[in-house]
């Protein structure tokens, strides 16, 4: 084994999403310190930039044939991945996403003889336990998964606490935080945006508009922000619940000063023109878009739920408040966006707060080392 040249497989959705953002940007950062890199997905991951040295992707294509309900994704995923192992010599599998991903993963090292055998790491994003594996219908198959992976690993204590409480492993799950790039969030100038209104307190809520993001709590925080002052909401991504965010919208009577734009690649861009981003979420594993909006500097206000609780220190880095907590939260986002000085300390002590505990320097080499020595381990 040469510890600076893994050859690394990774599967994760391709959509957007935090899970998949991750897998890409570790497998990003991976290859940039030399090691090789493999995705295998059912599109090019959302994040994936093209032509990048060490990097390969590799599609799955399932057969559509009418006798079958679905096409069998998740056995061809299976079997490209054994095909990708092979071809490649793939020493590490990393499935983002306990459910499908590490149980496919585990059913490709099944096909293959024992010589390429793989390490497989699965890192659990969030919902994958909280609510994917935790339903009766997927939890036997996701502690399978887990069992019988080499090594576990969260995003955050609270996500490694609530899978051990669930599911008593008889194995130890690794704590390694999500991470971002800080010197991506120094944009020297800003880019032009066409929606964005001048003049305005710009206010972003950015995810997938799952039931769990409370999208409505954003549309009735930020009512009372525009009640107070001249603002605008864009509302950064797509999913079911934006149906529901919209028809509360227009119940009261502020549609027009919300903006959809749907999902959005350069994420950096677009935090960079904004004063406070809002995520009421019910719980949040981690919470990857506070995150990226620290490192850019832009105050956060979330919920005291969840893993985000080890991200933002509340009244320091962002504001954490009760879920469903409509008055405070709007309380909050107004001293904020009223007080430039508050906007620009909470700013600051957030930028150095990520370069401190979340900066891709500070993680990727714990990931390293967990390949390195659950190769040595299963050697
Ligand atoms: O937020 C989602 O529902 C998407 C989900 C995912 O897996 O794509 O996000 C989870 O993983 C992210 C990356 O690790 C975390 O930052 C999010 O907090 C987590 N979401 C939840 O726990 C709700």
């Amino acid at each position: 084994m040469n510890p600076k040249h893994l050859k690394i497989g990774i599967s994760c959705h391709a959509s957007t999403g935090g899970s998949g953002i991750v897998a890409t940007e570790l497998g990003l950062a991976l290859a940039s310190r030399g090691h090789e890199v493999h995705f295998v997905a059912n599109n090019i991951p959302f994040r994936l930039r093209d032509n990048i040295k060490n990097v390969f992707c590799h599609i799955v294509e399932p057969i559509n044939y009418p006798v079958l309900n679905h096409p069998p994704y998740h056995l061809a995923m299976a079997s490209r991945i054994a095909e990708v192992v092979e071809e490649h010599s793939i020493q590490i599998w990393h499935a983002h996403y306990a459910i499908p991903y590490a149980s496919i993963a585990l059913l490709a090292k099944d096909m293959l003889p024992s010589e390429l055998k793989f390490c497989l790491i699965t890192t659990l994003h969030g919902t994958d336990i909280t609510i994917v594996g935790a339903d009766p219908s997927l939890y036997r198959v996701t502690k399978y998964a887990m069992e019988n992976s080499c090594a576990i690993t969260a995003v955050s204590e609270w996500l490694k606490q609530e899978t051990e409480r669930e599911f008593q492993l008889s194995k130890s799950i690794y704590t390694i935080y999500n991470f971002v790039d800080p010197s991506r969030f120094k944009l020297k100038n800003k880019v032009h945006i066409p929606f964005l209104e001048k003049n305005k307190k710009i206010v972003m809520h950015i995810s997938n508009f799952r039931a769990v993001k409370r999208v409505t709590d954003v549309i009735r925080v930020f009512k009372k922000i525009s009640d107070k002052m001249d603002a605008q909401l864009i509302m950064v991504g797509e999913g079911p619940e934006k149906v529901s965010s919209v028809g509360v919208a227009r119940q009261l009577g502020i549609l027009n000063k919300v903006k959809y734009i749907g999902n959005y690649q350069n994420i950096e861009e677009l935090l960079l023109h904004a004063d406070l981003i809002i995520q009421p979420s019910e719980h949040e594993s981690f919470g990857l878009v506070a995150l990226e909006a620290m490192a850019a500097g832009v105050p956060v206000i979330a919920t005291k739920s969840g893993g985000i609780q080890e991200l933002i220190i509340d009244g320091e880095t962002g504001f954490l408040c009760e879920v469903g907590d409509i008055e405070t939260m709007a309380d909050r986002a107004i001293q904020i966006l009223f007080d430039k000085k508050l906007q620009k300390e909470i700013g600051e002590k957030s930028i150095d707060r990520v370069k401190k505990y979340f900066s891709v320097e500070k993680i990727l080499p714990q990931y390293e080392e967990l390949y390195i020595n659950t190769l040595t381990k299963n050697r």
